[in-house]
């Protein structure tokens, strides 16, 4: 547990009494715990300070996207307190503080009666977190996207990411460069195909950008989306990206870091589930050209997890929290055995997406 927990928690206005915090979730990124006082519950947050350099632009982000959200919600008949984030300030009515190290603290709503996934247990549960990441584009369409922050640099640029890694090889921090010649060769391959979506003019959207399935939170009755959460890295993206990097992780027949490559396959079947969703409540915003992309979205974005995974356990996993050796190798592999059953799959791919666009 991190040392300053408890003159963190003081900040926040909280419900007077005893309270308990402990750590919570599988998230790669923040600190999470989960901290109780009587019989309400709260997520706290150490915001990494290493993967977000400028956190105070991620908080500003997220209380501007959380207002509009809100009031969308509201306009739509939902309930805001359930359906978005939301933050909990400080005493000094702050939506965050600092630990004596600098690091940015933040606390939110836990959001009670919902489940958050790392594999989907069927296509209909897939399809219902298609629907929360379609919706979330959807009423995120009036948002004024250059006024956010760029809150990571470079984010989802495939290009500059395939650089970063031929910087990782390059400099072969951890010394570790003997063990991955077989991944390097397959990202050398398909160096000319990751500019592929910088081609021609598609709009720019209010995108996620971080779609897994462990970051919707669903409806532990119904497997609903209720709240599309983790909104550190919504920025201007692509469409694409949305559809893609939830595809990479939900339409595979394995976890993320599943050790035995066998295991790993692509399920057309969740493929399809998830495009439904996604489309039936973004479809009507996109354009017919940003549809087409999809397919090539979810290759993408799987190549670039791998290539940044690869790149985390050449540099000695600074990046992605690792809870074994070789944890970040193993998550690569997955990605990359995914690129390859996506390219079985392409002619399928594409008929799904045109099918289910109609
Ligand atoms: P990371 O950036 O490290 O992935 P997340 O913001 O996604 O961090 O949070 C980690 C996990 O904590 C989520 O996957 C989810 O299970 C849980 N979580 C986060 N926020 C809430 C919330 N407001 N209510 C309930 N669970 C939450
Ligand atoms: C990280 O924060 P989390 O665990 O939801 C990462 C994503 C990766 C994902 C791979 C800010 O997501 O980009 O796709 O791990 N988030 C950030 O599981 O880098
Ligand atoms: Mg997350």
């Amino acid at each position: 547990m991190n040392p300053h927990i408890e003159n963190v928690v003081m900040q926040f206005d909280l419900p007077d009494g005893a309270w308990t915090a402990e750590p919570y979730g599988n998230g790669h990124i923040n600190e999470t715990y989960l901290v109780t006082t009587g019989e309400k519950r709260f997520i706290l947050q150490r915001v990494n300070g290493y993967v977000f350099p400028k956190p105070e632009d991620v908080m500003d982000n997220i209380e501007r996207v959380t207002a509009f959200l809100k009031a969308q919600i509201e306009r739509e008949g939902g309930d805001p307190a359930r359906e978005t984030l939301t933050l909990v300030k400080t005493h000094q009515g702050d939506c965050f503080t600092y630990d004596r190290e600098g690091g940015l603290w933040r606390m939110y709503l836990f959001v009670e009666d919902t489940v958050s996934c790392d594999l989907p247990d069927t296509p209909a549960l897939f399809e219902l977190s298609g629907e929360a990441f379609g919706k979330f584009q959807r009423q995120m369409g009036g948002f004024p996207a250059d006024s956010l922050h760029e809150t990571i640099h470079d984010f989802h640029n495939t290009p500059a990411r395939y650089r970063q890694l031929e910087d990782a090889i390059a400099r072969n921090e951890a010394g570790r460069l003997g063990s991955v010649t077989a991944e390097i060769e397959f990202c050398r391959q398909y160096e000319r195909e990751v500019d592929a979506m910088e081609a021609g003019e598609i709009p720019l959207r209010v995108t996620h950008n971080d779609t897994k399935l462990n970051n919707v939170l669903l409806d532990r009755q119904t497997g609903r989306g209720v709240c599309v959460i983790d909104l550190d890295t919504v920025m201007p993206g692509l469409a694409a990206y949305d559809f893609g990097d939830s595809i990479r992780f939900g339409a595979s027949t394995a976890a993320e870091d599943e050790p035995d490559l066998s295991r790993v396959q692509f399920s057309l079947p969740m493929f399809e589930a998830f495009t439904r969703g996604f489309l039936k409540e973004a479809g009507q915003t996109l354009g017919a050209r940003e549809i087409g992309l999809l397919p090539m979205g979810a290759n993408l974005m799987t190549m670039e997890c791998g290539m940044r995974f690869l790149a985390d356990y050449l540099n000695g996993d600074k990046y992605f929290r690792v809870h074994r050796e070789g944890h970040n190798l193993d998550r690569a592999r997955t990605q990359f055995k995914l690129v390859r059953c996506m390219e079985e799959s392409w002619a399928q791919m594409a008929d799904i997406v045109r099918h289910c666009a109609q």
